[in-house]
């Protein structure tokens, strides 16, 4: 039977972590098959709510938990850890300058990056769910340097995911009669969701059998462009406006995703091409983002250790109206935040 893997939470506490612990334990993750060793890091403050978490996990009673700890120490929480997940970060408070924001995570990230460098299983590894993402796994990945860069990603699976549901929705389809997109860049407003290679499976002209089709020749250009793309980097702020607070349900999905995805493979889909979703990983310098930032690109796994950046699916920008530019715009701002974080002296 499959060894018990050993699985770090951090800001369990909140709400993501809410959301995220039960369906981990309960075998979503990383399979009905293999228990998990839950680790709660919080800050002290938080740490008795954390624990309420932990009670609710124990009297769930489910059979794949083989323990629940919580701690507010990094050195416990990453011991022989082989799934972080670091979702606690410092949110943006009214009146913050963008370089207290990046300090301020630098605090969180770095010394959770060296825990991971120092306690963590070899094979680690991990996801980076806190804002500003990208970066913040670029400041754990730079204070761990025993790891392997691969190790260390970011989610934008949920873009990824809110992507798939806007096309399959406009297109009149199921989520799985829609494949190919790509999230690039940045987990922020200049992401640039990318319909170049999408597809939609719809009914044949004369009602036969249905069948693959690009999906800019099903939806119209214009919504592509107009609609589509700045509705998907602007979801986040609609499920505020919306909900009244911030996506959390979503975005623990989305990392369920992204880690069970990356852990056991991507697979193949039913014409035995493999199945591709997005991830925020460190660039080799593919589709000429600079090497060593940590951006978004169209990947597979195998499930045996990093992603893989599937090769030839750049965007053609000249394929929507507008002015194009966005992977180069979204790849830019990748640059500025890690020039930033470089010149606080953070990497
Ligand atoms: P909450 O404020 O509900 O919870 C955050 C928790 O993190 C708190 O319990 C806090 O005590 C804890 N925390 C803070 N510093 C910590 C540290 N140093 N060590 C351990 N725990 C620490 O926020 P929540 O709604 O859960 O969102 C968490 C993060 O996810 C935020 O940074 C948010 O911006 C980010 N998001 C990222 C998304 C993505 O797609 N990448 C989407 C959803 C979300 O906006």
């Amino acid at each position: 039977s499959p060894t018990p893997q050993t699985v770090t939470v951090t800001g369990a506490a909140g709400n993501i972590g809410y959301a995220l612990l039960f369906r981990i334990a309960s075998g979503q993750m990383l399979g009905t098959d293999t228990p998990v060793r839950l680790r709660l890091l919080e800050i002290p403050s938080a740490v008795r709510a954390a624990e309420g978490v932990a009670m609710e996990l124990a009297d769930s009673a489910f059979p794949l938990l083989a323990s629940v700890d919580v701690t507010d120490d990094p050195a416990t929480a990453f011991e022989g850890t082989t799934h972080a997940l670091l979702v606690g970060a410092r949110p943006r408070t009214a009146g913050m300058e963008r370089a207290d924001l990046l300090h301020a995570n630098g605090g969180i990230f770095g010394p959770q990056g060296r825990a991971i460098n120092d306690h963590a299983d070899e094979a680690v590894r991990v996801v980076v769910v806190g804002n500003p993402a990208n970066t913040n796994a670029l400041i754990a990945s730079a204070h761990a340097p025993d790891v392997p860069a691969e190790r260390f990603t970011a989610l934008t699976r949920l873009d990824h995911n809110r992507a798939v549901s806007q096309l399959a929705a406009r297109a009149g389809v199921g989520v799985t009669d829609v494949d190919g997109i790509t999230i690039w860049g940045n987990h922020s407003a200049t992401q640039f969701p990318d319909l170049t290679h999408a597809r939609v499976r719809v009914a044949g002209d004369d009602g036969g059998a249905p069948a693959w089709r690009p999906a800019l020749d099903v939806v119209d250009r214009g919504w592509a462009a107009d609609e589509f793309i700045p509705r998907v980097a602007k979801r986040g702020a609609e499920i505020i406006e919306v909900r009244g607070s911030s996506s959390a349900a979503s975005a623990a999905s989305a990392t369920i995703d992204h880690m069970r995805d990356w852990s056991l493979g991507t697979g193949v889909d039913a014409e035995g091409a493999p199945r591709r979703t997005s991830a925020a990983v460190v660039s080799d310098g593919s589709y000429g983002v600079p090497e060593g930032l940590i951006s978004s690109f169209p990947v597979t796994s195998d499930g045996s250790g990093a992603w893989t950046i599937a090769p030839g699916l750049g965007p053609d920008e000249s394929l929507l109206p507008g002015e194009g530019g966005r992977l180069a715009a979204t790849v830019a701002e990748l640059e500025a935040e890690r020039d930033a974080v470089r010149g606080l002296g953070l990497l």
